[in-house]
Protein backbone atom coordinates (compact mmCIF):
# COMPACT_ATOMS: atom_id res chain seq x y z
CA UNK A 1 0.00 0.00 0.00
CA UNK A 2 1.47 3.68 -0.81
CA UNK A 3 1.76 5.94 1.69
CA UNK A 4 2.53 9.21 1.02
CA UNK A 5 5.26 11.27 2.10
CA UNK A 6 6.50 8.15 3.60
CA UNK A 7 10.33 8.92 5.09
CA UNK A 8 13.27 7.99 2.58
CA UNK A 9 14.49 4.56 4.10
CA UNK A 10 17.28 5.24 6.67
CA UNK A 11 20.81 4.53 5.76
CA UNK A 12 21.15 4.20 9.50
CA UNK A 13 19.87 4.39 12.84
CA UNK A 14 20.01 8.56 13.51
CA UNK A 15 22.82 8.86 16.64
CA UNK A 16 24.24 5.67 16.22
CA UNK A 17 28.25 5.37 15.60
CA UNK A 18 28.55 3.67 12.38
CA UNK A 19 29.25 0.19 12.67
CA UNK A 20 32.98 -0.92 13.79
CA UNK A 21 31.97 -4.59 12.36
CA UNK A 22 32.63 -4.92 8.67
CA UNK A 23 30.72 -7.80 7.15
CA UNK A 24 30.41 -8.18 3.49
CA UNK A 25 27.73 -10.78 1.33
CA UNK A 26 27.65 -12.04 -2.18
CA UNK A 27 25.78 -14.89 -3.45
CA UNK A 28 28.71 -17.18 -2.36
CA UNK A 29 30.12 -16.11 0.88
CA UNK A 30 29.90 -13.89 4.02
CA UNK A 31 32.40 -12.57 5.40
CA UNK A 32 33.00 -10.25 8.74
CA UNK A 33 35.62 -8.57 10.32
CA UNK A 34 36.16 -7.42 13.84
CA UNK A 35 37.89 -3.79 14.82
CA UNK A 36 40.22 -5.75 16.62
CA UNK A 37 41.30 -7.94 13.28
CA UNK A 38 39.49 -10.78 14.02
CA UNK A 39 37.82 -12.42 10.26
CA UNK A 40 35.51 -15.37 9.57
CA UNK A 41 34.66 -15.95 6.13
CA UNK A 42 31.80 -18.55 5.17
CA UNK A 43 30.73 -20.29 1.63
CA UNK A 44 27.46 -20.60 1.52
CA UNK A 45 27.77 -23.70 -0.18
CA UNK A 46 27.60 -25.89 3.06
CA UNK A 47 27.55 -23.08 5.35
CA UNK A 48 31.25 -24.03 5.21
CA UNK A 49 33.53 -21.41 7.76
CA UNK A 50 36.69 -21.35 5.22
CA UNK A 51 38.69 -19.08 7.09
CA UNK A 52 38.67 -17.70 10.90
CA UNK A 53 41.51 -15.24 11.45
CA UNK A 54 42.90 -14.05 14.37
CA UNK A 55 45.59 -11.02 14.39
CA UNK A 56 48.16 -13.37 14.49
CA UNK A 57 47.26 -16.19 11.86
CA UNK A 58 44.92 -17.93 10.15
CA UNK A 59 43.38 -20.78 12.19
CA UNK A 60 41.62 -23.42 10.07
CA UNK A 61 42.85 -25.57 7.53
CA UNK A 62 42.17 -25.23 3.89
CA UNK A 63 43.68 -27.33 1.26
CA UNK A 64 44.82 -25.09 -1.56
CA UNK A 65 42.92 -27.97 -4.11
CA UNK A 66 39.63 -27.31 -2.05
CA UNK A 67 36.79 -27.11 -4.55
CA UNK A 68 35.00 -23.95 -3.83
CA UNK A 69 32.70 -23.71 -6.60
CA UNK A 70 30.28 -26.00 -4.79
CA UNK A 71 30.40 -29.09 -6.85
CA UNK A 72 31.96 -31.09 -3.76
CA UNK A 73 32.23 -30.57 -0.22
CA UNK A 74 35.15 -28.36 1.14
CA UNK A 75 37.91 -29.86 2.11
CA UNK A 76 39.13 -28.26 5.14
CA UNK A 77 37.44 -25.55 7.37
CA UNK A 78 34.41 -26.52 9.30
CA UNK A 79 31.96 -28.46 6.81
CA UNK A 80 28.97 -29.45 8.46
CA UNK A 81 27.97 -33.06 8.85
CA UNK A 82 23.88 -34.08 8.84
CA UNK A 83 22.08 -36.18 8.91
CA UNK A 84 25.09 -38.78 9.07
CA UNK A 85 28.42 -39.21 9.92
CA UNK A 86 30.51 -41.27 8.15
CA UNK A 87 28.83 -43.96 5.47
CA UNK A 88 25.21 -43.43 5.09
CA UNK A 89 22.86 -46.79 6.36
CA UNK A 90 22.68 -49.88 4.37
CA UNK A 91 19.84 -48.46 1.92
CA UNK A 92 19.57 -45.28 2.19
CA UNK A 93 20.55 -42.65 -0.67
CA UNK A 94 23.01 -40.51 1.42
CA UNK A 95 26.61 -40.17 0.72
CA UNK A 96 28.90 -40.38 3.06
CA UNK A 97 28.53 -37.27 5.94
CA UNK A 98 24.98 -36.36 4.10
CA UNK A 99 23.90 -33.45 2.82
CA UNK A 100 24.13 -30.16 5.15
CA UNK A 101 28.09 -29.65 3.37
CA UNK A 102 26.75 -30.80 -0.09
CA UNK A 103 24.14 -27.85 -1.01
CA UNK A 104 23.85 -23.83 -0.47
CA UNK A 105 22.83 -22.39 2.23
CA UNK A 106 20.71 -19.13 2.48
CA UNK A 107 22.39 -16.45 4.52
CA UNK A 108 19.90 -15.16 7.31
CA UNK A 109 21.11 -12.10 8.33
CA UNK A 110 23.82 -10.96 10.92
CA UNK A 111 23.65 -9.50 14.70
CA UNK A 112 26.46 -7.53 16.84
CA UNK A 113 26.57 -7.78 20.56
CA UNK A 114 26.31 -4.72 22.62
CA UNK A 115 29.40 -3.05 22.13
CA UNK A 116 30.21 -4.90 18.99
CA UNK A 117 32.72 -7.10 20.66
CA UNK A 118 31.26 -9.75 18.58
CA UNK A 119 29.00 -10.59 15.41
CA UNK A 120 26.38 -13.40 14.53
CA UNK A 121 26.02 -14.66 10.96
CA UNK A 122 22.97 -17.12 10.65
CA UNK A 123 22.76 -19.50 7.94
CA UNK A 124 19.49 -21.54 7.35
CA UNK A 125 18.46 -24.66 5.29
CA UNK A 126 15.32 -26.42 5.30
CA UNK A 127 13.53 -29.37 3.36
CA UNK A 128 11.67 -26.56 1.56
CA UNK A 129 14.79 -25.20 0.07
CA UNK A 130 16.61 -28.11 -0.59
CA UNK A 131 17.03 -29.48 -3.79
CA UNK A 132 14.62 -31.72 -5.25
CA UNK A 133 17.09 -34.44 -5.92
CA UNK A 134 18.15 -34.08 -2.27
CA UNK A 135 14.53 -34.45 -0.80
CA UNK A 136 14.59 -37.51 -2.76
CA UNK A 137 17.41 -38.82 -0.60
CA UNK A 138 15.99 -37.60 3.13
CA UNK A 139 12.42 -37.10 3.29
CA UNK A 140 12.08 -35.75 6.25
CA UNK A 141 10.67 -32.14 7.01
CA UNK A 142 13.57 -30.89 8.93
CA UNK A 143 14.62 -27.32 9.44
CA UNK A 144 18.67 -25.98 10.36
CA UNK A 145 19.80 -22.73 11.49
CA UNK A 146 23.74 -22.31 11.80
CA UNK A 147 25.15 -19.46 13.75
CA UNK A 148 28.91 -18.33 13.36
CA UNK A 149 29.83 -16.10 16.12
CA UNK A 150 33.26 -14.24 15.56
CA UNK A 151 34.76 -12.83 18.90
CA UNK A 152 37.92 -11.76 19.81
CA UNK A 153 39.87 -14.64 19.88
CA UNK A 154 37.15 -17.59 19.47
CA UNK A 155 34.95 -18.82 16.91
CA UNK A 156 31.74 -20.31 17.96
CA UNK A 157 29.57 -22.56 15.67
CA UNK A 158 25.62 -23.75 16.49
CA UNK A 159 23.78 -26.10 14.69
CA UNK A 160 19.64 -25.90 15.49
CA UNK A 161 17.89 -28.77 14.37
CA UNK A 162 14.31 -28.22 14.35
CA UNK A 163 11.30 -31.08 13.13
CA UNK A 164 8.54 -29.54 11.07
CA UNK A 165 6.79 -32.18 9.93
CA UNK A 166 4.05 -34.96 10.93
CA UNK A 167 6.57 -38.03 12.06
CA UNK A 168 9.49 -38.25 14.04
CA UNK A 169 13.45 -38.42 12.49
CA UNK A 170 16.74 -39.48 14.20
CA UNK A 171 20.02 -37.28 13.13
CA UNK A 172 23.59 -37.52 13.64
CA UNK A 173 25.38 -34.40 13.67
CA UNK A 174 28.85 -32.88 13.64
CA UNK A 175 31.35 -30.03 13.46
CA UNK A 176 34.40 -31.60 11.13
CA UNK A 177 36.87 -28.63 12.44
CA UNK A 178 39.80 -28.49 10.22
CA UNK A 179 42.58 -27.19 12.69
CA UNK A 180 45.73 -25.41 11.48
CA UNK A 181 48.79 -26.85 13.12
CA UNK A 182 52.53 -26.45 12.17
CA UNK A 183 53.66 -29.98 12.67
CA UNK A 184 51.06 -32.37 13.54
CA UNK A 185 54.30 -34.29 15.09
CA UNK A 186 54.61 -32.02 17.72
CA UNK A 187 50.85 -32.01 19.01
CA UNK A 188 49.39 -33.27 21.36
CA UNK A 189 45.41 -33.38 22.58
CA UNK A 190 44.99 -33.29 26.26
CA UNK A 191 41.21 -33.45 27.85
CA UNK A 192 40.55 -36.90 26.91
CA UNK A 193 42.13 -38.63 28.87
CA UNK A 194 40.40 -42.56 30.13
CA UNK A 195 37.81 -41.47 27.23
CA UNK A 196 36.66 -44.70 25.12
CA UNK A 197 36.41 -44.05 21.63
CA UNK A 198 36.33 -46.69 18.92
CA UNK A 199 39.96 -46.63 17.04
CA UNK A 200 38.67 -46.83 13.15
CA UNK A 201 42.42 -47.39 12.43
CA UNK A 202 43.15 -50.39 10.60
CA UNK A 203 39.42 -51.35 11.65
CA UNK A 204 36.84 -50.31 14.31
CA UNK A 205 37.90 -51.36 18.05
CA UNK A 206 36.97 -49.95 21.65
CA UNK A 207 39.47 -48.73 23.50
CA UNK A 208 40.00 -46.23 26.24
CA UNK A 209 42.53 -43.56 26.01
CA UNK A 210 45.29 -42.93 28.31
CA UNK A 211 47.15 -39.80 28.55
CA UNK A 212 47.54 -37.31 25.88
CA UNK A 213 46.69 -37.76 22.66
CA UNK A 214 49.87 -37.83 20.17
CA UNK A 215 50.23 -38.35 16.55
CA UNK A 216 52.74 -41.04 14.55
CA UNK A 217 50.27 -42.16 12.04
CA UNK A 218 46.99 -42.46 10.66
CA UNK A 219 44.57 -41.31 13.11
CA UNK A 220 40.62 -41.86 12.93
CA UNK A 221 38.89 -41.91 16.45
CA UNK A 222 35.38 -41.43 17.69
CA UNK A 223 35.98 -40.20 21.26
CA UNK A 224 32.90 -40.50 23.94
CA UNK A 225 34.24 -38.40 27.07
CA UNK A 226 32.52 -39.34 30.42
CA UNK A 227 33.31 -35.56 31.16
CA UNK A 228 30.91 -32.72 30.72
CA UNK A 229 31.21 -31.45 27.08
CA UNK A 230 31.96 -27.84 28.95
CA UNK A 231 35.20 -29.34 30.21
CA UNK A 232 37.59 -28.29 27.24
CA UNK A 233 39.83 -30.69 24.69
CA UNK A 234 43.18 -28.67 24.69
CA UNK A 235 45.43 -28.87 21.33
CA UNK A 236 48.98 -28.50 22.33
CA UNK A 237 51.97 -27.94 19.88
CA UNK A 238 55.39 -28.40 21.05
CA UNK A 239 54.03 -28.15 24.81
CA UNK A 240 52.15 -24.54 24.68
CA UNK A 241 48.06 -24.68 24.69
CA UNK A 242 47.14 -23.52 20.60
CA UNK A 243 42.91 -24.29 20.67
CA UNK A 244 40.77 -24.89 23.34
CA UNK A 245 37.64 -27.05 22.19
CA UNK A 246 34.25 -26.18 24.33
CA UNK A 247 31.32 -28.04 23.39
CA UNK A 248 27.56 -27.79 24.28
CA UNK A 249 25.17 -30.30 24.02
CA UNK A 250 27.74 -32.34 21.43
CA UNK A 251 28.62 -35.89 23.72
CA UNK A 252 31.62 -37.24 21.52
CA UNK A 253 34.68 -36.07 19.42
CA UNK A 254 36.12 -37.26 16.44
CA UNK A 255 40.00 -36.83 16.04
CA UNK A 256 41.42 -37.42 12.38
CA UNK A 257 44.56 -36.97 10.44
CA UNK A 258 44.47 -38.82 7.12
CA UNK A 259 48.61 -38.83 7.96
CA UNK A 260 50.74 -39.72 4.25
CA UNK A 261 49.14 -42.43 2.31
CA UNK A 262 45.56 -41.13 2.90
CA UNK A 263 46.41 -37.83 1.75
CA UNK A 264 48.03 -39.08 -1.04
CA UNK A 265 44.58 -40.54 -1.75
CA UNK A 266 42.27 -37.90 -1.61
CA UNK A 267 42.83 -35.54 -4.78
CA UNK A 268 41.66 -32.63 -3.31
CA UNK A 269 43.98 -32.94 -0.80
CA UNK A 270 46.97 -30.17 -1.31
CA UNK A 271 49.76 -30.16 -0.54
CA UNK A 272 50.13 -33.52 -0.33
CA UNK A 273 52.69 -33.32 3.35
CA UNK A 274 49.67 -30.92 4.12
CA UNK A 275 48.65 -33.74 6.40
CA UNK A 276 51.23 -32.27 8.97
CA UNK A 277 49.73 -28.76 9.26
CA UNK A 278 46.23 -29.89 10.07
CA UNK A 279 44.03 -32.06 12.96
CA UNK A 280 40.55 -32.28 12.71
CA UNK A 281 38.79 -32.19 16.60
CA UNK A 282 35.38 -32.38 15.32
CA UNK A 283 32.54 -32.13 18.01
CA UNK A 284 29.44 -34.04 17.33
CA UNK A 285 26.76 -36.08 18.19
CA UNK A 286 27.80 -39.35 16.06
CA UNK A 287 27.95 -41.88 18.66
CA UNK A 288 24.10 -42.60 18.71
CA UNK A 289 21.06 -41.32 16.98
CA UNK A 290 19.29 -38.25 17.98
CA UNK A 291 15.73 -38.44 17.89
CA UNK A 292 13.62 -35.93 17.21
CA UNK A 293 9.92 -35.84 17.89
CA UNK A 294 7.42 -33.81 15.54
CA UNK A 295 8.02 -30.14 16.70
CA UNK A 296 11.23 -31.01 18.61
CA UNK A 297 14.13 -28.97 18.49
CA UNK A 298 17.88 -29.46 19.14
CA UNK A 299 20.79 -27.61 19.48
CA UNK A 300 24.62 -28.29 19.60
CA UNK A 301 27.11 -25.95 19.53
CA UNK A 302 30.74 -25.58 19.75
CA UNK A 303 33.47 -22.54 20.67
CA UNK A 304 37.47 -22.58 19.56
CA UNK A 305 39.15 -20.43 21.20
CA UNK A 306 42.91 -19.40 19.56
CA UNK A 307 45.45 -19.24 22.71
O1 LIG B 1 35.88 -37.24 10.62
C1 LIG B 1 36.73 -38.28 10.25
C2 LIG B 1 36.21 -38.90 8.98
O2 LIG B 1 34.98 -39.55 9.19
C3 LIG B 1 37.28 -39.83 8.45
O3 LIG B 1 36.89 -41.18 8.56
C4 LIG B 1 37.47 -39.37 7.01
O4 LIG B 1 36.59 -40.06 6.15
C5 LIG B 1 37.12 -37.89 7.13
O5 LIG B 1 35.99 -37.88 7.98
C6 LIG B 1 36.92 -37.16 5.83
O6 LIG B 1 35.75 -37.59 5.22
P1 LIG B 1 35.38 -36.93 3.78
O7 LIG B 1 34.05 -37.52 3.40
O8 LIG B 1 35.31 -35.44 3.99
O9 LIG B 1 36.53 -37.28 2.85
Amino acid sequence: MDRPNRPAALASTPGQPESQVQTTSSDTRVSATLPTGDSVEVLLYGATVTSWKTPARENLFVSSAAILDGSKPVRGGIPLVFPVFGPAPAGSKLPQHGFARNVKWEFLGKSTSEGESSVKLDFGLSWATLPEDWRTKWEHKFGLVYSVTLAPGSLSTALVVSNEGDEAFEFQSLLHTYLSVDDIQNVQIAGLDNSPYIDKVPSATAKTQSGLIAFSGETDRVYSPPTPPSDPVTVQEGGKTRFRVVRDNLPDVVVWNPWVEKAAGMGDFEPKDGWKNMVCVEAGSVSAWTKLEKGDVFEGAQTIYAE
